[in-house]
């Protein structure tokens, strides 16, 4: 199977373990990426099942109103039953690099609304260890030197995405050569760098079901 085909399969399973519980004023939180553009496209359909979502992106907002799909303003729901987005590593413990795409701060903070986080991803995201995936660091464009001297004491190879300007309007650094052993101790650490606005690890509030596609089906943990 491709990539690609596993990241079909993710996402029809996520499609599955939602539409039980959809009522008529469920609001769900949306993540961004290439697996979640394919849930949102399956998405469409039960259009009718639910109020709405939440999207992490502006780019995830287009594509759910494509479908027809209500996008709704955070501040105006309250607590959302399931957030479903895709990673870009995730551990046997369910904690996540998130980021690649940009969108890590407003991920974290739909993600913390939610209820469940179902992760969705092909098997290559799998590991044993999270820091193979440069980590993101969403940073206040000022602080970036700043920033990136402080992770260089912390023993990351900081590289400075350029030309990327987050929906916050930040900036992104990425972290490479930094491998985690302790992935909650360390967003708490990358937390407290002034300037830091937000980090890609997801251990604090790490998914809850991991949906991961393998060319023997899709492996569901929780
Ligand atoms: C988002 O999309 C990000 O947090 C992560 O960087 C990325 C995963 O992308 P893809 O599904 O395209 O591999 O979830």
């Amino acid at each position: 199977m491709t990539q690609d085909e596993l990241k079909a399969a993710v996402a029809d399973a996520a499609i599955k373990e939602i539409e039980p519980w959809l009522e008529k004023d469920t609001v769900l939180g949306i993540g961004t990426g290439s697996t979640a553009n394919l849930f949102i496209d399956r998405l469409g359909r039960l259009g009718d099942r639910f109020q709405g979502a939440v999207a992490s992106s502006d780019a995830s907002a287009s594509r759910l109103k494509a479908q027809g799909i209500d996008v709704l303003e955070l501040n105006s729901v309250g607590t959302l039953p399931f957030y479903i987005d895709g990673a870009d590593e995730v551990n046997a413990h369910l904690h996540m690099i998130k980021g690649g795409g940009a969108a890590l701060t407003r991920e974290k903070i739909v993600a913390a609304c939610a209820e469940r986080f179902i992760c969705i991803a092909d098997g290559s995201k799998s590991v044993a260890r999270l820091g193979e995936f440069p980590l993101p660091i969403e940073v206040i464009p000022m602080a970036r030197s700043y920033v990136a001297r402080e992770l260089v004491k912390l023993g990351a190879e900081p590289v400075y995405r350029e030309g990327v300007v987050t929906d916050n309007g930040n900036q992104i650094i990425d972290c490479y050569e930094f491998m985690i052993d302790d992935p909650e101790a360390m967003e708490a650490r990358l937390n407290n760098i002034v300037g830091v606005v937000t980090n890609g690890l997801f251990a604090a509030r790490g998914a809850d079901i991991l949906l991961l596609g393998t060319p023997k089906g899709v492996e569901r943990t929780a």
